[in-house]
């Protein structure tokens, strides 16, 4: 798998036409921009072409496509996403261009072949692959060929996006003590602010993560992040992620120990919302529902001490219902259901979890 890494960056050249989707949250954020500063380095300039869809959206849209087509690209990279949920696009790709996929979601099909590199960290003999976030990967990996260490609190960020510190500690701790930053309150830091800088704009909308990205490319420094047009974002998603944690508190509905939350919000804060109020309670299933004013829910869940793999849940309680999809990591996954099908989901988690 190293091998075939390798060859495939020794192989990059300066007049490849290059694309790069990455899925629109801190890690795939800081895993992306990681990718372009390493290719910069490597042959000169970095990605020709930059797409991402909606966070979830696994599928690569047929419009998408269109563009690596009308650009005349040759090699896509893709992070974060775990592409092979959809194989179909993915082969359709492979037909002009090459393709190297560096994900840590579940495996759902291994896609290597003469023209798709895809590695994941089960592929390097990794038994935690939801804690080897993609932007350490791509840090790691691209580490094998050029000195990335100035940006090493991009891989730091996204270790922090997945919550996966715990297993990174002292990478962690050397960002912290480069920066002079208190080691012992991480998310409180520098790190965990510039962090929630980034997650702030694709939860603010769609229209705003072109910026974000450029904001995160163009930065050498955290303070770079943190005297940008981000902290705009992070002021209003921080107001409203402060109020949906209040009304949690109040209004979620419990059964042993499975917690149901639904709420209003227009901006996508269930997931950032699952995160923080799971990790008080480590033991317990979180199935945060979301009504942001479209015809279908869009639903967060979370088990922090695996008892329950939650991405096998969502995809069975999904399963077959019109327009569903859900899936991600086991501690953290999510989805969407049409507003019609909610009480089907329901149902068959209580059923599948033996609550009924
Ligand atoms: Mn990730």
């Amino acid at each position: 798998m190293f091998e075939k890494f390798d060859k495939f960056v020794k192989n990059l050249k300066e007049e490849d036409k290059i694309a790069l989707f990455f899925d629109p949250d801190p890690d795939g954020i800081s895993a992306g921009v990681l990718l372009t500063k390493s290719l910069k380095k490597i042959r000169g300039k970095g990605v020709d072409l930059v797409l991402f869809q909606n966070h979830g959206e696994l599928e690569i849209s047929d419009v998408n496509i269109g563009k690596l087509v009308e650009k005349e690209i040759n090699k896509v990279f893709m992070v974060d996403l775990a592409a092979d949920q959809y194989p179909e696009k993915i082969e359709k790709i492979a037909l002009f261009a090459e393709l190297c996929i560096i994900d840590h979601h579940k495996v759902y099909q291994d896609m290597n072949s003469d023209k798709i590199l895809h590695i994941k960290p089960q592929m390097l003999g990794d038994e935690n692959p939801s804690s080897y976030v993609t932007a350490k990967m791509v840090y790691d990996l691209f580490s094998r060929h050029i000195d990335l260490s100035d940006f090493d609190w991009l891989a730091a960020i996204g270790i922090i996006g997945d919550a996966a510190w715990k297993r990174w500690r002292s990478f962690v701790d050397k960002v912290c003590e480069k920066n002079g930053l208190d080691k012992n309150k991480v998310l409180e830091s520098k790190i965990g602010h510039t962090m929630r800088a980034i997650a702030s704009a694709p939860e603010f909308g769609f229209d705003v993560i072109q910026e974000c990205f450029d904001v995160v490319n163009d930065a050498k420094t955290m303070d770079d992040i943190e005297n940008s047009s981000l902290i705009r974002y992070r002021k209003i998603i921080g107001d409203a992620l402060y109020m949906a944690v209040k009304d949690y508190r109040i209004n979620a509905k419990r059964l042993d120990d499975l917690i149901f939350y639904q709420f209003e919000c227009k901006y996508s804060i269930g997931s950032t919302l699952s995160t923080r109020v799971s990790f008080k309670e480590p033991d317990k299933t979180v199935i945060v529902i979301q009504d942001a004013g479209e015809e279908f829910y869009r639903i967060s869940l979370r088990r922090q001490d695996g008892k329950v793999k939650v991405n096998d849940l969502v995809r069975d309680a999904l399963e077959g219902l019109d327009g569903a999809n859900g899936g991600g990591h086991a501690p953290a996954a999510g989805g969407r259901v049409l507003k019609k099908d909610l009480e089907i989901f329901k149902e068959r988690v209580l059923k599948i979890l033996g609550k009924k």
